[in-house]
């Protein structure tokens, strides 16, 4: 740095990322006593819910299973208007919280995170912006969630096209209209599946490009009046406790039945019944071997197919519409509102670019290898480089200079998830290797873990926090062999790390936790009570 800059201003811990798990990181942090400062690429707090405006973006959690529940005031005061809630809402609740607790002040936005590199001597954090403002640190927390690296296609032409053109995740703030317009929409994951039954609604047509079919399950959603929130608010502390309980925190869990235990006869009833139920009951209340017994998810995976065979008219469009090369489950379920009806709509075609490649974008729209399409509107809902990819894009250095992208090439290395041998004083909220599920539920255990530990560390003047080589090494086994088994790693996903638009992401990892939340919690809780084993204190 020359001479006539200035120092950079000093704090005790900056945290990456105005979203769910960095207000309330914020949050707990302030409480300590400690100066705060949050980096926020946003002009606003949300996250997920400032970035993801796309048409049709919504919860597919119970809102009241999704939102906080640190704050018996704030779980008092805020109404839940939908089962579950369209993304406007919860970009409002979120701003809701940040205005309650008065969070904004130590937030700075628009400040993207360029790179943040771990100063040796100091035992601190050195954290530039790429608008080149630099801060310092005892310790540095990354809250940039799990998809919040948007990805685009890597077809030729995507720069060419005149039309107007958006990747779901970086939606314009302003309203837009496909009213007698021709939409494109590549992509059919959870994403693309809300964006499409929306969209359907109005365009002049709608044509879908489809990779790869997901297995999609209804989502019935409906409003909550005043009577109904006031009996949820009731029974909030129930709906935490079970959310605390289930293997992944949603108020579903697995049925401790097998398959094949009950006869063909109350399987059949038992999954109508889930059809239709509405959220997660049919992928996370189901029978408990159906993602780990091959024979058993070929039968759910039957029951489905035939309910989107007798909800698409054209059999050839449903068959389409069928996966053939994963099993009901083994990918995240998008739920969906008369999605499978929008192909009985005129204005609704479908392109299978399994069988027609996309050649190109052109000016003017898309060319497959059969066809020529002309688009006013093209959507990317092409999904995320996940899990690592925030960090990627971040250029993270730890002891001696090495990079944390170099460290993580072959799959992430972490204890716990929260933290990595050779990156002192750096913890990860929701990082590789937690458990994702409901996911506010984890991040609340999460922040609090983190919490305990810098408490712990400012209250002995201790200057370093690190995981030991050996912490880190048996954690991710750990992690590994969690894995085995199941069938949800048998296919390519954001799941398991691939990502065809991002180079040296072809091969599967296993990158998220898929033991049970409880277990999660028992382990971080036994290696605070024992003075936080497998790490380094100095
Ligand atoms: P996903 O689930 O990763 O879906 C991305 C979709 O985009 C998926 O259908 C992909 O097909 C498709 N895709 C990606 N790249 C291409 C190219 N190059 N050409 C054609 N199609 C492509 O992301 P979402 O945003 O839907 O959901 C992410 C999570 O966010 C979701 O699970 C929720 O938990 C919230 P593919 O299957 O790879 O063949």
């Amino acid at each position: 740095m020359a001479d006539t800059e200035p120092a950079p201003a000093r704090y005790d811990a900056i945290v990456i990322g105005a979203g769910i798990s960095g207000l309330y990181q914020l949050h707990r942090l302030r409480a300590l006593g400690m100066r705060v400062l949050v980096l926020e690429a946003g002009t606003g707090v949300g996250g997920t819910w400032y970035w993801n405006r796309y048409p049709g973006a919504r919860f597919d959690s119970e809102s009241y299973s999704y939102g906080y529940s640190f704050s018996p005031e704030l779980l008092a005061e805020w109404d839940w208007t939908e089962h579950f809630a369209p993304q406007p809402e919860t970009l409002r609740y979120l701003n809701f919280v940040a205005d309650k607790f008065d969070l904004r002040r130590d937030i700075r936005f628009s400040s993207r995170v360029a790179a943040a590199h771990y100063q040796d001597t100091a035992r601190e954090w050195a954290v530039t912006t790429e608008d080149g403002a630099s801060f310092r640190a005892r310790f540095l927390i990354t809250a940039i969630g799990p998809l919040s690296a948007p990805t685009m296609p890597r077809i030729a032409g995507v720069e060419s096209f005149t039309g107007q053109s958006f990747h779901t995740a970086r939606w314009p703030h302003e309203a837009v209209s496909f009213e007698g317009k021709r939409v494109a929409v590549i992509g059919t994951g959870a994403t693309g599946v809300q964006t499409i039954q929306e969209v359907a609604k109005t365009a002049g047509h709608l044509t879908v490009f489809q990779r790869t079919p997901n297995w999609c399950a209804p989502l019935l959603n409906s409003k909550i009046d005043a009577a109904e929130m006031a009996k949820i608010r009731a029974g909030y502390p129930e709906i935490f406790r079970r959310c605390q309980e289930t293997f992944a925190c949603f108020v579903h869990t697995m049925d401790p039945r097998g398959t094949f235990e009950v006869s063909a006869e109350e399987r059949e009833a038992f999954w109508e019944k889930l059809y239709a139920s509405p959220g997660f009951g049919i992928w996370q209340g189901n029978f408990r071997d159906m993602l780990t017994d091959r024979a058993a998810n070929a039968l759910i995976s039957d029951f489905v197919a035939r309910k989107i065979r007798q909800r698409v008219k054209d059999p050839a469009v449903a068959e389409k519409l069928i996966p053939k090369n994963h099993g009901f489950g083994t990918r995240r379920v998008p739920l969906e509102t008369r999605y499978y009806e929008a192909y009985n709509q005129d204005n609704v075609t479908l392109v299978d670019i399994s069988e027609t490649p996309i050649e190109r974008i052109t000016p003017t729209g898309i060319k497959t290898s059969d066809a020529a399409y002309e688009f006013d509107i093209i959507i990317y809902a092409t999904g995320f480089d996940a899990v690592t990819g925030s960090f990627d894009r971040i250029d993270i250095r730890g002891v001696g200079g090495q990079r944390l992208k170099d460290r993580w090439k072959a799959g992430p290395e972490t204890y716990l998830g929260v933290l990595v041998d050779g990156f002192p004083n750096m913890m990860m909220l929701i990082g590789p290797h937690m458990a994702l599920g409901n996911i506010p539920r984890s991040i609340e255990y999460n922040v609090d873990w983190v919490t305990d530990l810098v408490r712990h560390a400012r209250a002995r003047d201790l200057t370093l926090v690190e995981a030991t080589r050996a912490g880190v090494t048996e954690w991710t086994d750990h992690v590994k062999s969690l894995g085995v088994g199941l069938l949800s790693n048998e296919i390519n996903s954001w799941m398991t790390g691939v990502n065809s638009n991002v180079d040296g992401k072809q091969v599967r990892i296993v990158n998220r936790y898929s033991g049970s939340a409880p277990a999660y919690r028992a382990r971080c809780d036994e290696v605070a009570a024992k003075g936080y084993e497998g790490m380094v204190l100095a």
